[in-house]
This record gives structure tokens, C-alpha cells and sequence, in this order.
């Protein structure tokens, strides 16, 4: 995996360079670093309009990720099963309107991956705190699996398991650094995946959490 060296002209940073994870799948290093402080406020305002929780997994365990979403539409999980719903339970309201720094990131990050014209209609917010994890698990509650799905990695480092399209697939470890953007899309879409345990530390923005933004188009 020799990555495919690029300068980001447009986002005017250094740092940033691409790298082909396998067909459909790329990784953008640093390419979320640019908008760090708009990313930072505009979470500021969708989680005063609908605070994180740890949702109930089907099986009836409470998740270590704490999470939220934004848009039209969010993935909420309960004892009835994973669904996208335009409601949040929590609240009985619609879920915060997606910021346009995230929606234009996303975008942006999915043209620079090779998917043109990303509409995403759902970003689900992960939030990690020491020891937090995400088992192996694929994305498939999304209507239309020809849409990418878009990650923004925030705060503290993580390692994240890419597995193969069997569950059995031992998984690649890749280490997932503030800023890095990952595109999963085409033949890699329904990749399993997953998250190890969380690392205690201390990031300058983050303070003592790892926060993950998904993109999905969901309906
Ligand atoms: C590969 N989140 O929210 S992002 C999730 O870091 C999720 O919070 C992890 O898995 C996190 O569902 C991993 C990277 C990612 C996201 C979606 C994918 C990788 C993917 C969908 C298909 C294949
Ligand atoms: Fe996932």
C-alpha cells in the first residue's frame, strides 16, 4: 500500500496526502485538518440541540459509543432492531439539520475519493471515550449500498479494523489520526469493520474523547 502522493492545492495544507486502500476504499490524511475550528463550533451546535446517548444494541447491551445524528435522517439502534428514522427518540423532533461545513466536507472528500455528486442525507456522530470500542460489524441499513459512505476522524487516535466481505476475514489494523477521511464505496462498501478499545489521552480540541462523523446517504 505505497500511498499515491497529492498535494491538496484547493485545501491549501501540506500534511494531506491520499492513499488507495483497496478498489472503492481511500483514505485522505489530514484532509478534514482545515476546517477543525468550523467542525469544532458546528458540533458545538448540534449537540446543544440533541445530546449524545449510549443506544441499546437489539441483543439488549448498552453500546460504549455514545452517539447522535444530524439531517434529515439518523441510525438509531433499540430491542427492535437498526433503523434510520427522521425522528430522534429521544426527543420526538426532528434530528439537528446537518451543518454546511459538514455536508460541503463530505462532499469534498467523496470527489477527492472518486465519488462525484455524494449526497448525504444522514451524518451519525460516534463518540468514543477510553476504552469505547465498535465490534466487527458491515453498514447495510442504507437503501441505495451504491452511495459511499464518507468518515471523519476527530481527537484522539484510534485503530481501526478493516476486514474483508466475510466476517471471518482476519482484519487489517490502520491507525486513524485527527483529521483523516476515509471513503468506503463500490466493491469495499459492505467491508466489515470495526474500532479497538480507545487509548486514554489528551488531544488539543477533543480534550479526552475520539469523535467519528459518518456520512451516509440513508434513504
Ligand atoms: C467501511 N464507525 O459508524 S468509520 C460506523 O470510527 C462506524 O466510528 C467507525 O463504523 C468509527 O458505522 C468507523 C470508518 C467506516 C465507516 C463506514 C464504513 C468504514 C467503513 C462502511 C463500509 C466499509
Ligand atoms: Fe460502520
Amino acid at each position: 500500500m505505497t500511498p499515491d502522493l497529492f498535494e491538496f492545492e484547493e485545501r491549501e495544507q501540506q500534511q494531506a496526502w491520499r492513499e488507495q486502500l483497496c478498489p472503492g476504499a481511500v483514505l485522505l490524511h489530514g484532509f478534514a485538518v482545515p476546517d477543525e475550528a468550523a467542525i469544532f463550533a458546528a458540533l458545538h451546535r448540534v449537540t446543544s440541540e440533541a445530546p449524545f446517548r449510549h443506544l441499546i444494541t437489539p441483543g439488549g447491551f448498552r453500546m460504549s459509543v455514545a452517539m447522535l445524528n444530524c439531517g434529515t435522517h439518523g441510525w438509531v439502534s433499540d430491542r427492535n432492531g437498526y433503523r434510520y428514522d427522521a425522528i430522534d427518540p429521544e426527543s420526538g423532533k426532528p434530528w439537528p439539520r446537518m451543518p454546511d461545513v459538514f455536508r460541503k466536507l463530505a462532499r469534498d472528500a467523496a470527489a477527492s475519493a472518486g465519488f462525484e455528486d455524494f449526497e448525504p442525507d444522514a451524518c451519525l456522530v460516534n463518540r468514543y471515550e477510553p476504552g469505547a470500542r465498535l465490534s466487527l460489524h458491515q453498514d447495510k441499513n442504507e437503501r441505495d449500498l451504491g452511495a459511499p459512505i464518507v468518515s471523519v476522524s476527530l481527537g484522539l487516535p484510534a485503530v481501526f479494523l478493516w476486514g474483508g466481505l466475510r466476517r471471518e476475514d482476519r482484519p487489517v489494523r490502520i491507525p486513524l489520526m485527527h483529521g483523516d477521511v476515509m471513503a468506503w464505496g463500490g466493491p469495499s462498501r459492505l467491508c466489515y469493520h470495526g474500532i479497538l478499545p480507545l487509548k486514554e489521552g489528551n488531544h488539543p480540541l477533543m480534550g479526552g474523547y475520539r469523535i467519528n462523523l459518518t456520512f451516509r446517504k440513508a434513504t
